[in-house]
């Protein structure tokens, strides 16, 4: 899988990708990342790439001619993706299926936002990953691509294994436990030491469903 990330800045990646899981898949040549910076695609001294808002009002927005420039120059044919809180949530599902593609072009807003002509004729999809405002779209876009990196093949080691776990089946995750048997007092539930796989499969749905219903339920609605 093939990231490319445009954004104001590019001194910000690989940043935290560069650790654990995404770091070894990076090492290991499963996931690639090309930062491109927005800035080398203007043309005037100023290099200008943002401008005050038509129709008035605070701060600045990012001007269109630098981010068509640059998404037309881009090296992969994937889907372009703008990073907005007006865009879907991400979801795991949406994870899944980004995962599939050979590669993604990642746009970074900054500023108040970017013309509202790059999302309505140049990018295939917008996505938010929460309802709040950032200061930037490169968070958002190093989370897409931590959660899609984990979907590639070989980029999760033997500590980590993508079945079964929470959103898979629309259900958070169970319990997870390891030693000491009892801590301060708190002890393990004594079906995961029993060794009885069955139960502990059971057990383990139980637990899911029940969270899944107390903590969740719009999950259980297959509300977006
Ligand atoms: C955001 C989000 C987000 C909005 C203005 C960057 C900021 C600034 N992106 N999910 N939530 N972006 O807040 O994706 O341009």
């Amino acid at each position: 899988m093939n990231f490319e990330v445009l954004t104001l800045f590019p001194a910000l990646f690989p940043g935290p990708l560069t650790s654990g899981v995404t770091g070894r898949g990076m090492a290991a040549g499963l996931i690639s990342l090309r930062i491109h910076n927005l800035r080398d695609y203007t043309h005037d001294r100023h290099r200008q790439v943002d401008d005050v808002p038509y129709g008035g009002g605070a701060g600045m927005v990012l001007k269109p001619e630098p981010i068509f420039e640059a998404v037309r120059a881009r090296v992969g044919n994937g889907p372009v993706i703008l990073m907005s809180p007006q865009g879907p949530l991400l979801n795991q599902a949406v994870v899944r299926q980004l995962s599939a593609h050979k590669d993604l072009y990642l746009i970074c807003g900054r500023y108040e936002g970017v013309d509202e002509r790059v999302a309505a004729h140049l990018v295939d999809q917008e996505i938010s990953i929460g309802d709040y405002v950032l200061t930037g779209g490169e968070l958002p876009a190093m989370v897409l691509i931590d959660a899609v990196s984990r979907l590639i093949a070989g980029v999760l080691g033997s500590e980590e294994s993508p079945k079964d776990e929470s959103f898979a089946e629309r259900l958070l995750e169970y319990p997870h436990f390891t030693r000491p048997a009892v801590f301060e007092g708190h002890a393990v539930p004594e079906v995961l030491l029993s060794g009885h796989h069955a139960q502990i499969e059971r057990w383990r749905r139980e637990q899911a469903a029940d969270r899944t219903r107390r903590r969740r339920p719009d999950l259980l609605r297959g509300e977006k």
